[in-house]
């Protein structure tokens, strides 16, 4: 099934999961960092906790800082818990960690042992309680989670209508039903002209006849309400989303995952402003089902945007949103999280979706650049507001990374002119030559030239200010020493500041930036200004240690490192040199130290063309 919206309040450095997994063998671990960052990066998404905090605290990043610490403190147990949860299909057994499951943390205590069997079956299938959502009503009222002053709106008596779009694959039935049921149930009926709904080629067979039932059903009440376009082939949810669009007929299109219930009055004020200007592309707010007990949780409000990487992330609105003092105002936003609502001709004129893109990912950032930097604008609705379900784990589909990174590759060579290179520093991967087949991205090219549009560069001026920029690199990847190629500089626990030599395996830990400025940072490129934690290599007293950079900077302390290609690291104040000392009770025979320089020397993957001279 799709993922659909896993975006985040990812956090980054959760990938140096190496330290709290101690009692793996390297080599376990190894294997075990690529598949957790994948996770992480999908899926982690649901903690149980990160109780939103209220809305008048002012949404302050440090109610942000201190959310991510609450989910950092929460990813020992939720990796160990993910171990014992690998998805299996639901007819395949499982039930071996009956106890252990996070299904049954806060769910399920006085089931019996054979509904907890077949409730963790369907957990581990689905990556949300598929048991307990085929007991709830399909019409279940929940919390309306509007801010105060929502309700006294008023909206033009002549709105446009609105056709809804489901996508989904493999979706248990019953959250298709309820997102159904909660879009007739909160959408003014005159407003709510048809439901598609998109089967990316399923092969639950509850998504065919039952399915078709309930449709047959509703529909003798509401003649043509709901129409189905099955996918004879698996599209992925990108050119779903676009064949649901295709089928589409009412002036407004909503494009939805099928995990989603709609809240009261969601839809008037996006179909307002959508009336009042149809280059504006809108997303509700939302909120969390959660994956266990399916109880709505209030998220803060927020706007959305992007990473390097192009991984979605929530962001505290903009400062001059607070200073409106009201909370029902619109927030401008940088980017799209996945699932929002477009006036159905504009849609295509200004693009569609990339179709080129496959499977998964990046296909919000490249619409979101594409509407700002072509005239358009995208708006969160703090009125609008939608609850969907984080999963707790990815089902058992392909390894959705390698899709992500080629999509965001395909954003960066059509929209981002020469910040392109950003994206792939975060990936980590070479500009020329990087082995990745993006496919043809003329069309697109044509497409923007065409619509004339603006400048990547105009866009982080005037749309996406917080997003930091790292025009001064001039070289990424690992960092290898000559004495052992096969150990890698890695940021090490994250507990404890102090890099580590670790075998190489190029993931973000080991990621390595040298800068016009001889500073090298280490681990994620922090992505907006909002979350200052860029860690930087510094000579503490002969020590070497990753600190902020801009604390290090701010007190003067040695973080400037000459380096060039195939030769030393030598800290420009205290001249000590970075090296590989031998350690034999080290399991790799050397330790990373600073000492009077020896002639060992380093290599760094690739190095940037320095634009600017
Ligand atoms: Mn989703």
């Amino acid at each position: 099934m799709y993922l659909g919206m896993a975006c985040a309040r990812r956090t980054k450095s959760l990938v140096s999961t190496c330290v709290i997994l101690s009692g793996m063998t390297n080599i376990a671990c190894l294997l075990y960092v690529g598949w957790v960052t994948n996770y992480i990066a999908n899926v982690y998404v649901r903690t149980p906790e990160p109780v939103p905090e209220k809305k008048a605290d002012g949404g302050g990043k440090g109610g942000e800082t201190l959310r991510i610490i609450e989910r950092l403190n929460r990813l020992e147990s939720v990796v160990n818990k993910h171990i014992q949860e690998t998805p299996q299909k639901p007819d395949e057994g499982g039930g071996s960690s009956l106890s252990d499951s996070s299904l049954f943390t806060r769910w399920g205590r006085d089931l019996s042992p054979d509904g907890r069997r077949t409730a963790l079956m369907q957990f581990q299938y689905y990556g949300y309680n598929g048991y307990l959502s085929d007991r709830l009503a399909l019409d279940r009222p929940i919390p309306d989670l509007r801010p105060d002053g929502c309700r006294n709106l008023s909206y033009a008596s002549q709105l446009p209508q609105l056709s809804i779009v489901f996508i989904f694959v493999n979706e248990a039935l019953s959250v298709v039903l309820r997102s159904i049921c909660s879009a007739i149930r909160r959408t003014p009926s005159h407003l709510l002209k048809e439901i598609i709904l998109v089967d990316d080629n399923s092969s639950n067979e509850d998504l065919k006849g039952n399915l078709q039932a309930f449709v047959a059903e509703t529909n003798s009440q509401r003649p043509g309400l709901i129409r189905v376009v099955r996918h004879t082939k698996r599209e992925g949810l990108i050119r779903a989303r676009v064949s649901g669009w295709r089928a589409a007929t009412a002036p407004v299109v909503a494009l939805f995952d099928a995990h989603v219930e709609f809240n009261a009055g969601w839809a008037e004020p996006i179909l307002q402003r959508i009336k009042e200007d149809r280059t504006r592309i809108v997303s509700p707010s939302f909120d969390n089902i959660k994956y266990d007990t399916f109880e709505v949780e209030e998220y803060p409000l927020s706007a959305q945007g992007f990473d390097w990487e192009l991984w979605c992330r929530y962001l505290n609105p903009p400062k001059s949103w607070w200073n409106l003092a009201n909370h029902t105002a619109p927030i401008r936003s940088p980017a799209l999280i996945g699932c929002f609502v477009v006036d159905r001709e504009y849609f295509e004129e200004i693009g569609l979706l990339d179709e080129g893109m496959e499977v998964y990912g990046g296909e919000n950032v490249e619409l979101s650049v594409r509407v700002w930097q072509c005239g358009g604008s995208v708006e969160v609705l703090p009125c609008a507001r939608v609850a969907h379900i984080e999963r707790a784990h990815k089902p058992y589909t392909e390894d959705l990374t390698a899709h992500v990174r080629r999509n965001a590759l395909r954003v960066a060579e059509v929209w981002m002119d020469d910040f392109k290179s950003h994206v792939y520093m975060a990936w980590n991967i070479p500009q020329e030559d990087s082995g990745i087949n993006i496919g043809d991205v003329s069309e697109r090219k044509a497409l923007r030239k065409r619509l004339q549009c603006r400048t990547f560069q105009w866009y982080l001026e005037n749309v996406y200010p917080e997003m930091r920029v790292y025009t001064s690199t001039v070289a990424y990847g690992v960092l290898q020493n000559s004495l052992r190629s096969d150990l890698c500089l890695d940021q090490g626990p994250d507990t404890d500041n102090i890099p580590i030599l670790y075998v190489c395996h190029g993931m973000t830990p080991q990621n390595v930036y040298y800068t016009s400025s001889q500073q090298l940072h280490m681990g994620v490129l922090s992505p907006t200004i909002d979350d200052d934690d860029n860690k930087c290599l510094v000579d503490v007293n002969g020590k070497p240690r990753l600190l902020e950079c801009g604390y290090a900077r701010a007190r003067r302390m040695k973080l400037e490192w000459l380096f060039i290609q195939g030769g030393a690291i030598q800290n420009k104040k205290s001249k000590r040199c970075l090296e590989l000392k031998e350690k034999s009770d080290s399991e790799s025979g050397y330790q990373l130290a600073l000492q009077q320089c020896s002639g060992q020397s380093w290599s760094i993957t690739n190095l940037l063309v320095d634009r600017s001279s």
